[in-house]
């Protein structure tokens, strides 16, 4: 574990009795580096506070900050806290957290460690500010491939659990991030350039899909598991009956291109599954570079039938000591694919399970009981699992795997015929952590730190000397921290990466029940951020999160996200990053009519629509094509028309379609939406609808 600068600074007895407020004038006097050698005198001053009572004095005579601390009531280590993650007015975090939003469909951008949110980017749900999906064409144009495969109907909602960042040698590089949608088996590609959904995926032969989500460590592919398995049959239907027989789960290897991030089911396949239920997955990297990890749960195949006689699913599937990692050579996989080995399904290049089998695609390992996260660490050697029925983490060792395969050190097969390795042979160790274990995440620097839904708490354990750790101290626990309450999902920075830098870690707890007032009914979620470079885990700040349910996060170091723009090129479409025939310049705005349709070619600039009256009749139908003409950042406008339902945000270059038929005459007051200048009040203008 680092040491921090902060740390660093706190020694010395004169400092330790100077006031903040002292150190700064100081600092000041000596044209040190101020803030580093401000935090740490800060710190010290608190602790000088302690020492001298002056918590006892109160804030009236211009106050230290050992006397703020006192007046509000804090103790030194909440003070401490504070400063370690204050992020001053103005200045940057130096890390972004890329959440997903649950079933609000979205994803959150949180900037650590002062855990502000940065904003909400929408994915699967229309959302207003940013236009998305009320109108504009290029949201709706997604939103519609989207719903094209599978669905029933056309989808308004989604369910984001996963994200996965794009990478480059097993490091963040910046360029996209993928996010899935466990309610309906779909997936969506988010440029970081604009930070705008481009692709929503909706992949074929699965309808869900939970944490089977990684990107292989160069972004080759983005595979998506399928949670509960479906039936591969024509219709799409088979009673449960037939579950055993009929009933597949799928692992998903989506091509990405390397320039537009965007899926191509072409050059996709998929490798058909035991019906159990896939769970978590992550890519193998460096040593295990290659390797796919899926686990799961229910190989009960328990399909409830509480109300029918049967028993219900989670007891059910909770019977058996063991569940099986999937271990999936995808490199294999993909030879496989390109030699012909598939069959065609729905679109898609699907590897039968006889055929995983037989070219040694798939193998098993047993994994104790009903297992949830599955992890490999910095160093591709491991892979750990937690079980929630079990209290170990049991870590697995990559050469183990590979010469348990070479060697056919087999304990038997599955139902199915897939191998399944003998657990002594590819298990290095297991580690007694507590209550509920599910997720892990590393520090780069041999430990790794495993949440424990039903401790509450944050379970601390070093790996073994492939990661660094000295022989005798391997798979041992060292550290454990209470959060609140029930997390779920961490997230360490870059802790998913190569370059896991051991620096901040956040619990994404479930409940909140009392951290925060009442406020209603519904009770937010919970980040908390862990400070990973003291020599003992410390809880530094809350986060309620009102507006979703995180499941997971990624922590992403800000200076990668190079390739972020302010404005577009005069006259983008966000969906294609050129411009559209019916981007407008300046001077060319103009009204085409061809029978009954209308094309409105408009501009917005600080402070008007030109055109600002527009002429239509009842039953027209009307093309708007609006290009915000303005060159400056944060120069956004908002198009509206009221009763209309039609709601566009145009960021500075950016042009939008609103396609309507003016089925409804009247006089409508179209504004602008975003408070863009002193007259945003007089952006506005008429559509005239004559009956
Ligand atoms: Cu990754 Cu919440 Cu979708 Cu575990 S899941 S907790
Ligand atoms: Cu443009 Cu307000």
């Amino acid at each position: 574990m680092h040491s921090v600068a902060v740390e660093r600074v706190v020694t010395g007895t004169e400092v330790q009795l100077m006031s903040g407020l002292e150190a700064e004038e100081l600092t000041r006097k000596q044209g040190m580096n101020s803030r580093v050698i401000l935090v740490g005198a800060v710190i010290v001053a608190l602790v000088g506070g302690v020492i001298l009572g002056r918590f006892s004095s109160g804030l009236g005579g211009g106050g230290s900050l050992a006397d703020i601390a006192s007046e509000r009531g804090m103790t030194v280590e909440q003070a401490e806290g504070a400063l370690k993650a204050f992020t001053p007015p103005g200045e940057y975090d130096e890390y972004v957290l890329v959440s997903s939003g649950g079933h609000s469909g979205q994803l959150h951008l949180v900037g650590v460690p002062s855990m502000r949110l940065l904003k909400t980017i929408p994915v699967f749900t229309p959302e207003s500010w940013a236009g998305y999906g009320q109108g504009a064409d290029w949201s709706q144009a997604i939103l519609d491939e989207g719903s094209s495969n599978k669905q029933a109907r056309e989808l308004a909602w989604g369910d984001t659990h996963h994200p996965a960042l794009s990478e480059t040698e097993g490091a963040y590089d910046g360029r996209f991030v993928y996010i899935n949608d466990r309610a309906n088996g779909r997936i969506g590609m988010v440029d970081l350039r604009d930070f705008k959904v481009k692709q929503i995926l909706d992949i074929p032969n699965m309808q869900t899909s939970h944490g089977g989500v990684f990107v292989t460590p160069n972004t080759e592919y983005v595979h998506v598991s399928s949670m509960t398995p479906m039936p591969q049959t024509e219709n799409g239907y088979a009673d449960l009956e037939d579950y055993a027989d009929l009933y597949r789960g799928m692992s998903t290897f989506l091509a990405s291109d390397p320039d537009t991030g965007r899926l191509d089911t072409d050059a996709s396949f998929q490798i058909e599954l035991p019906p159990y239920t896939q769970d978590l997955a992550d890519a193998g990297k460096l040593e295990s570079f290659g390797f796919a990890f899926i686990n799961s749960y229910n190989s009960e195949m328990a399909v409830g039938g509480n109300a029918e006689g049967g028993v219900p699913i989670e007891t059910g599937a909770s019977q058996a000591d063991f569940d099986y990692l999937h271990i999936i050579d995808w490199q294999k996989a993909e030879a496989v694919a390109n030699a012909g080995g598939t069959e065609e399904r729905n679109g898609m290049r699907v590897i039968p399970l006889e055929t995983a089998i037989s070219e040694g695609i798939l193998y098993f390992a047993p994994e104790p009981r009903s297992p949830h996260g599955v992890d490999v660490d910095p160093t591709g050697n491991y892979i750990v699992i937690g079980g929630k029925l079990d209290q170990n983490a049991t870590i697995y060792d990559i050469a183990l795997i590979k010469e348990a395969i070479a060697n056919e050190d087999f304990e038997g097969t599955d139902r199915y015929g897939v191998p399944i390795l003998t657990f002594e042979s590819v298990v290095a160790g297991q580690v007694l952590l507590g209550a509920g274990p599910l997720h892990t995440q590393f520090d780069g620097e041999g430990h790794a730190y495993t949440s424990l839904f039903l401790d509450s708490a944050i379970a601390e354990f070093t790996l073994g000397p492939k990661a660094g750790v000295p022989d005798g101290e391997a798979f041992q626990l060292v550290d454990k921290v209470s959060v609140h309450y029930n997390i779920g999902h961490l997230a360490a920075t870059e802790g998913d990466t190569v370059a896991a830098d051991g620096r901040y870690l956040v619990a994404l707890n479930k409940w909140s029940v009392d951290r925060f007032p009442v406020l209603g009914t519904l009770k937010p979620q919970n980040f908390q951020l862990i400070d990973l470079t003291a020599d003992k885990m410390a809880v530094l700040a809350d986060m309620p999160i009102g507006f979703g349910e995180p499941h997971y996060s990624q922590i992403i170091r800000l200076d990668r996200l190079t390739s972020a723009i302010e404005t577009y090129e005069p006259g983008t479409d966000p969906l294609t990053f050129g411009p559209p025939a019916f981007a407008t310049a300046a001077g060319e705005e103009r009204v085409e009519r061809d029978g009954s349709e209308v094309h409105v070619y408009m501009t917005a600039t600080r402070s008007h629509f030109t055109p600002d009256i527009l002429r239509v009749r009842e039953g027209d139908t009307v093309f708007l094509h609006v290009t915000n003409i303005e060159i400056t950042p944060d120069a956004t406008h908002g198009f509206a028309v009221p009763g209309y339902n039609l709601q566009a945000s145009l960021d500075p270059g950016e042009v939008v379609t609103l396609a309507f038929e003016a089925d409804r005459s009247g006089s409508f007051a179209f504004y602008c939406t975003e408070f863009c200048s002193a007259l945003h009040l007089e952006m506005q203008g008429w559509l005239l609808v004559e009956p």
